[in-house]
């Protein structure tokens, strides 16, 4: 996740260099060519932005307690997660590691933020996901994270009694990734009416292009683009897949609908989420997405837009075959004027800068689905 360094924020990131342990693990690297986190550090501070970086791992709660004491933080912005539905279900032992960093992360960021009574203090900004609400295939426009619903139920004399409640949306996970998105809303929603701690969840979708603003100063700064089975998603494999000239890998129906963004907008919305502290006493829910599409839709832009062949695989994922999707966006759109990049008009741009100047690094072994559930 690239962070608004604009606008004289100072940003200190912390990370465990897992992803890039997940690389030497499944044998992958990203298409564009990572420096090291201290070279990172070191070109972005060159290009003038107050960035400090520092390991450290949100599991040890050790450190998460005393990394919010020395600093104080106005926000944390909270993306040190595991993050791929793939990967996640491998194996039990992914379904533990995702769920292990996940839930003990976040838990621990809840818990210091709280013993510390940083709830005036400190804002907590989440990555949450899209798949919360899943893709159960309902035709009815998804709020912002709440339900309005009655639960018709009885008093103990037998009389009949309307419970009227704002329910946190009922989730539908569909991988243990998704279901740790999930798990974590509950935890937010406590701990916001339990101590007051203001959090926001952006329930974001699948975050496409390389660049931002940020990230385009020095060539060093650029952001992974993973193309892989495991961590690359759907349109950045079929970008990828288009240039080596090998059939898009539509799985299944191609019928599964799913919610994007660019990743301009992504680091723009985050900046307005993180700088928005209208306080709602309950975790605050945003739908972070610009358009729908489903996946033969995208298979048949990138084909008319490349020439490429669209090919077929048997889904590797229990997933619907096919499911409708659409999602409010009121708070970016309509609070804050979201006008956003569209697949189409940023496809071709992202293959002629981003994939065909690093087009010898592709692995073509990495690229047929490997993982099943
Ligand atoms: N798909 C294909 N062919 C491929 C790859 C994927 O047809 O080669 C299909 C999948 O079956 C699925 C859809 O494309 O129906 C999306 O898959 P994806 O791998 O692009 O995205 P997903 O697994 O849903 O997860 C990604 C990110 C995750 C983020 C999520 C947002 O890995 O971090 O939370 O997108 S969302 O999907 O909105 O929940």
């Amino acid at each position: 996740m690239s962070l608004k360094l604009a606008n004289s924020h100072e940003v200190i990131g912390i990370d465990n260099l897992s992803r890039r342990s997940i690389d030497d693990e499944l044998s992958t690297k990203s298409l564009t060519n990572i420096s090291s986190f201290e070279r990172r550090g070191l070109v972005a501070r060159d290009c003038g932005f107050a960035l400090t970086t520092l390991i450290g791992d949100v599991t040890d709660y050790g450190s998460v307690y005393r990394l919010l004491d020395r600093y104080k933080p106005d926000v944390v912005l909270h993306t040190a997660e595991v993050r791929s539905a793939p990967y996640s279900m491998k194996n039990d032992l992914h379904k533990n590691t995702t769920v292990g960093n996940n839930i003990i992360g976040t838990h621990n960021l809840l818990a210091a933020l709280s013993a510390l009574k940083m709830q005036d203090r400190t804002h907590l900004v989440h990555i949450g996901t899209m798949g919360v609400y899943g893709y159960g295939g309902t035709s009815a426009v998804l709020p912002e994270g709440y339900a309005d619903i009655t639960i018709h139920g009885a008093d103990l004399a037998g009389a009949s009694v309307d419970d009227r409640r704002s329910v946190l949306y009922p989730t539908d996970p569909g991988s243990v990734y998704h279901m740790t998105k999930s798990m974590e809303q509950i935890m937010f929603a406590f701990y916001a009416k339990n101590d007051g701690l203001h959090v926001t969840d952006l329930h974001q979708g699948i975050v496409w292009g390389t660049q931002t603003v940020e990230t385009s100063k020095d060539p060093e700064l650029v952001n992974r683009f993973d193309y892989d089975e495991a961590y690359g998603t759907v349109l950045n494999r079929f970008l990828v897949q288009a240039a080596v000239n090998t059939p898009l890998t539509v799985y299944g129906t191609g019928g599964q609908t799913r919610g994007f963004i660019n990743i301009r907008d992504s680091a723009q919305c985050v900046e307005w989420a993180v700088e928005d502290t209208s306080y709602e006493k309950r975790v605050r829910v945003v739908n972070q997405v610009a358009e729908f599409k489903s996946v033969a839709e995208l298979a048949a832009l990138v084909a008319a837009g490349t020439g490429a062949t669209v090919g077929s695989f048997p889904n590797p994922r229990k997933e619907k075959a096919e499911n409708s999707l659409a999602a409010s966006n009121a708070f970016f759109t309509r609070k804050k004027g979201l006008a956003p990049l569209t697949i189409e008009q940023g496809l071709l741009s992202e293959l002629s800068d981003v994939i065909l100047p690093n087009i010898g690094r592709v692995d073509l072994s990495k690229i047929p689905p490997k993982t099943k559930w």
